[in-house]
């Protein structure tokens, strides 16, 4: 489904009053900042959506795709993230997951994302599942397996996938694997990481010279004893050792409890290997829920980390790192849900981008911890959901991206077009 110009203007007009209001204020309580820079900065910055997160996500117990007129071809696919992109202009890219998505007219697929103004983002390789007819099993690792056939077999998906990539127009690959162990005594774990690096390698070499490649993380599942590309010390340790297109990618929601993220982004991005980021939230594990559901003061603190640390290096905020959503779960529509999670990152960088930097280097180097705490939580407890919601209104979005959808009864049209049992590809 499209939405009109019109209804968007419709929307917006009926909001507009109560919007200037708050703006207003906001401008008047912060007048040492630039706004217009904020705002500019706040309309740049977009975030990738998973072809995976566009229908309803499964548990190891069960699949409830309650919502129905869940997108069923990658053209489907795109349409709705060209609807989410429409109502709130911060989601302009896609990143597919390769054979989840399998692109069989690249042209077609590329032009029809361009017309809903969409990108794409990171591709994505799945040597973590069988596929049906393939020669040999995944069961007991792929990069990482005692035997090269195995191994030869995950690189060529790879590869594959690298060339996808390159007929669509992406410029980076995501790697993550399941590999690892579940039991002691299983891996040799210096064999493995040896075995991962030397088919990372294989990959590397086929990357073009302008791609990035993307070594994701992951503490367990669905392996419980090791990982053998378990945290950001051996994302980093492959990233290094492959060369300087090798980045770490952080997923939110791939650490041990309580890990401290924002340290680990800001040191990734002192070393200028952090490359990509997936966002999401959880309570106890990889729970892949809304973003900033659970956690918002963390997802924050990550933004205070990631400006500061960005900024240090002189990074585009918008284009150095790849952006993306990674969530997906059984009990919200996923569209509401990816709604919501792009309206909690573009608070949390709005606030990070708040934050008084100078104020809190003096603060730091006076050992003012009580004034550190007071500067952060300032920008944190502040709402700026009014500037959020102003460069959407620049750009032709939707004040409240989230009414909107509800109120043009979105779900039902999509029901109504692709009916009530269809169900996506993904997990
Ligand atoms: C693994 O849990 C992961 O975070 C990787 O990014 C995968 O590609 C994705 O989830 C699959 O859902
Ligand atoms: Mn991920």
């Amino acid at each position: 489904m499209n939405i009109e110009k019109s209804q968007l203007e419709k929307h917006n007009d009926s909001l507009l009053t109560r919007h200037q209001q708050k703006l207003n204020n906001l401008k008047n309580e912060w007048q040492g900042i630039d706004i217009e820079v904020v705002i500019q900065k706040l309309v740049d910055f977009q975030i990738a959506i998973p072809s995976w997160a566009l229908g309803t996500g499964g548990t190891r117990f069960g699949r409830f795709a309650i919502n129905g007129g869940e997108p069923r071809t990658i053209e489907e696919k795109i349409e709705d993230v060209g609807l989410i992109h429409a109502l709130n202009a911060s989601s302009g890219a896609i990143s597919l997951h390769i054979p989840w998505d399998i692109p069989q007219n690249p042209e077609h697929i590329k032009s029809l994302a361009a017309s809903y103004g969409l990108k794409f983002d990171a591709v994505n390789s799945n040597t973590f599942q069988d596929q049906p007819g393939q020669p040999v099993s995944y069961k007991f690792g792929s990069l990482q397996h005692v035997d090269k056939s195995v191994r030869q077999q995950a690189i060529d998906h790879n590869i594959e996938v690298i060339k996808q990539g390159v007929s669509l127009g992406s410029d980076s690959l995501t790697v993550w694997l399941a590999d690892g162990s579940c039991f002691p005594g299983q891996l040799n774990f210096r064999k493995a990481f040896e075995n991962t690096l030397g088919s990372l390698k294989e990959i590397y070499s086929a990357l073009p010279t302008n791609w990035k490649m993307f070594v994701e993380y992951k503490a367990y599942e669905p392996n419980f004893y090791s990982t053998t590309v378990g945290d950001w010390g051996q994302s980093l340790l492959y990233a290094n050792k492959l060369g300087e297109k090798a980045y770490t990618l952080v997923d939110l929601g791939h650490h041990l409890p309580n890990a401290n993220i924002e340290q680990i982004v800001s040191l990734l991005l002192m070393e200028g290997k952090l490359g990509g980021f997936h966002f999401n939230d959880s309570k106890y594990g990889d729970d892949d829920l809304t973003t900033g559901s659970i956690k918002p003061y963390q997802l924050f603190l990550i933004f205070n980390e990631l400006v500061e640390g960005m900024d240090a290096r002189n990074m585009d905020h918008a284009t150095s790192l790849g952006w993306m959503i990674d969530a997906s779960h059984n009990v919200k529509d996923p569209l509401e849900d990816l709604l919501q999670s792009i309206e909690a990152i573009m608070i949390a960088y709005a606030q990070a981008l708040f934050v008084d930097r100078k104020a809190l280097t003096e603060a730091q180097q006076s050992n003012d911890v009580v004034l550190c705490q007071e500067i952060l939580q300032h920008t944190f407890r502040s709402d700026l959901r009014a500037l959020v919601a102003e460069a959407r209104l620049r750009v032709g979005a939707a004040l409240a991206p989230l009414n909107l959808y509800r109120s043009l009864n979105c779900r039902k049209t999509l029901i109504g077009e692709r009916g009530q049992h269809t169900v996506a590809t993904g997990l």
